[in-house]
């Protein structure tokens, strides 16, 4: 910023003050000053970073005062209860991330029918330890193609198959009660096409229509489309849909009715942190922005993770510190592993998912070889102080193989080749292979695509199960609870996908239904089978091993503090096949073992530890730590010791 920049910076800030003092003014609320220090404390950052993408429009003042307006608004309208808790995770910058920290994540028609439905699982969830609950999109969206929610039609209105805005709160504060945080979806980077916004647009309004990103003819598209990736190739080639009723293309990164939104005019960044406020004012405590990478085009770019995105993240956080700091954001970014670090800081997404220790995860149970991800942990891994990884095993998308080519070519793997083998593993092809999986959206022009399948299926239980070979079935089983146990002692935040637990396998029954038949990832988001946990209590099943295996991870975790932090320190084990990390805090220093076969392997240990005695967190026995430490096919350890 030059000299008449700050110049101006400071008045817009002055005028700004002056507005929103007078909009507090004119209400009854005693602790305005709560509200003007958080203004005078984040907006620099704020303008700083509107300016970063505005800061060349003229009229760039005018749509800042109207996102002031919208911010003393929306923190006016916030409850008091969410104002006291916003006090208090001011003063804990990491609140959310703690060994107590378990996540989980459903569909809210799937798992319990309906939010009243839900709140009867409480005690279910409790069980498990489960303290962070993210359900998936909730709001209104086209009747039948709606990319599971994600094609919103309205942030302010649930589906009425779900519920009503009543039964939300009410969740909200039940859940909040229990412990419970919960956890939604900010889908900002399109609408549906059925959103106000769209159908405004579609009737000619010209305000509108600057929402989305309209084109009369090819000559622009065309120009964009040579450096874009096709996320649904085999939906629909291309980026751009033809909208006859306006007669334009519509820019549309994903399906042909998810409309991309046009960041490049504030107004769309102003009329968003409405719809993001008001989210927050219901007492959600993170947001997941969906998609991240793509809110911001440029020519001759992937339109992905461009600086402007960046930009558009540290102004929608700004926007949270001043009018509902209690709100966390989480990154949805699926995409190279510098790249997804980037989104990862106090001041833009707080948390994020792992994308890369859950794909290197999968990629060691194939291979039988930690390299790659001992590789990427060395350097891939380390977060600024209060933020946390969310460390998930599956999620309701298809797994991609995000590792970094560099790491792999390092190691002397050639990443596309590679990419090729676990495509044909996961997807069941290969021979004596343990996974059944589906190809997901094949693009003939590169030769690129993904995996879908539940946990339990790409882990091997579903062939076992056919089998009926109970070695089979043990090896899927621990399979899982090593990829669990793994997830949970890391560092950040263990997420578990419910079904998961109970071994939930594929379901192809989605291709009988014409909204969700094109859509392969609808084989594993598959409608959670009650009868199945009634096994869990008394009988030796698959499904009794997963919940008590699962529930015992997750409630041995909360104990163990060192779990949850973002250090973490690697050991060579001396064994291709197993991982070997040390997490300490003050007080403890815990082993961390996997061993990714299913051979009984032997792994060194530190030779600071011979002979040391440890407690063995899950059986609670102690031993004295041997040289070599001999661990069962596919079993984790956690030895605990305290710091003398
Ligand atoms: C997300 O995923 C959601 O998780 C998907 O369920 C949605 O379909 C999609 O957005 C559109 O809303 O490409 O294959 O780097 O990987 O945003 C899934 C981010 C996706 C993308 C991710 C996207």
């Amino acid at each position: 910023m030059n000299y008449f920049q700050e110049k101006s910076r400071l008045r817009l800030k002055q005028d700004c003050l002056c507005h929103v003092e007078h909009i507090l003014a004119k209400s009854k609320i005693s602790d305005k000053t709560i509200f003007i220090n958080r203004f005078n404390n984040h907006f620099d950052v704020l303008i700083e970073s509107l300016f970063e993408i505005y800061g060349d429009q003229y009229d760039f003042s005018i749509h800042i005062k109207n996102l002031c307006h919208e911010l003393a608004h929306s923190w006016l309208k916030r409850d008091k209860w969410l104002k006291t808790s916003d006090a208090h995770r001011e003063q804990h910058g990491d609140w959310f991330n703690s060994s107590g920290m378990t996540g989980a994540v459903c569909y809210v028609d799937l798992f319990s029918g309906s939010l009243l439905g839900l709140q009867q699982k409480l005690g279910y969830l409790k069980e498990l330890g489960i303290t962070y609950l993210h359900l998936m999109p909730l709001f209104k969206s086209p009747e039948q193609e709606n990319d599971g929610g994600y094609a919103v039609s309205s942030y302010r209105e649930i589906d009425s198959k779900l519920g009503s805005m009543d039964d939300f709160r009410q969740l909200v504060k039940s859940f909040r009660e229990a412990g419970i945080s919960l956890v939604l979806d900010f889908v900002n980077n399109h609408t549906s096409d059925e959103h106000t916004w769209a159908l405004k647009a579609k009737s000619g309004d010209p305000r509108y229509q600057n929402f989305y990103y309209l084109f009369k003819d090819r000559q622009i598209p065309d120009k964009f489309e040579s450096s874009l990736r096709e996320i649904f190739p085999e939906v629909r080639r291309g980026n751009f849909t033809w909208n006859s009723e306006m007669n334009k293309w519509v820019w549309t990164t994903f399906h042909s009715y998810q409309w991309d939104l046009n960041y490049r005019n504030p107004d769309v960044f102003v009329a968003m942190v409405g719809e993001m406020l008001y989210l927050a004012n219901l007492g959600v405590d993170i947001l997941r922005l969906d998609a991240v990478p793509f809110t911001w085009k440029e020519f001759g770019t992937t339109c992905e993770n461009l600086p402007q995105a960046h930009s558009i993240i540290k102004a929608l956080n700004a926007c949270t510190r001043i009018a509902a700091p209690g709100l966390i954001f989480k990154s949805e970014a699926i995409v190279h592993p510098d790249d997804v670090i980037k989104y990862v800081s106090p001041g833009k997404c707080q948390i994020s998912y792992n994308p890369t220790i859950m794909a290197l995860s999968w990629e060691a149970l194939a291979t039988r070889e930690v390299k790659l991800m001992v590789e990427s942990l060395k350097y891939r891994f380390k977060l600024p102080e209060n933020t946390a990884w969310v460390n998930y095993v599956r999620s309701h998308d298809d797994i991609g193989w995000t590792f970094s080519d560099d790491d792999a070519q390092y190691l002397g793997i050639n990443g596309y080749d590679h990419r090729r083998f676990l495509n044909v593993f996961y997807s069941g092809d290969f021979p004596g292979g343990f996974a059944k999986g589906y190809k997901f959206q094949y693009n003939p022009s590169n030769g690129d695509m993904r995996i879908c399948g539940t946990t339990a299926s790409l882990a091997g239980l579903e062939d076992a199960l056919q089998r009926n070979d109970i070695g089979r079935i043990n090896d899927a089983v621990n399979r899982i609870m090593l990829l669990y146990a793994l997830s949970a002692s890391i560092g950040g935040i263990p997420l578990l996908y419910l079904g998961d637990e109970i071994g939930a396998l594929n379901d192809t029954s989605f291709l009988n239904n014409p909204g969700k038949a094109h859509d392969g990832r609808w084989v594993h988001r598959t409608a959670f089978d009650w009868e199945k946990t009634q096994q869990t209590d008394f009988e030796n099943t698959p499904e009794a091993q997963l919940f008590n295996g699962i529930k015992r991870i997750f409630l041995t975790r909360k104990q163990v503090n060192a779990f949850s932090l973002n250090t973490l320190q690697l050991i060579d084990s001396n064994h291709p096949s197993i991982l070997l990390f040390i997490k300490r805090d003050h007080k403890n220093v815990v082993l961390c073992l996997f061993n990714f076969n299913e051979q009984e392997s032997l792994s060194s240990i530190p030779v600071e530890f011979f002979g040391k005695t440890a407690v063995d967190l899950i059986t609670n026995s102690e031993i004295s730590l041997p040289k070599k430490l001999p661990l069962n096919g596919y079993e984790f350890k956690w030895y605990s010791m305290s710091v003398s």
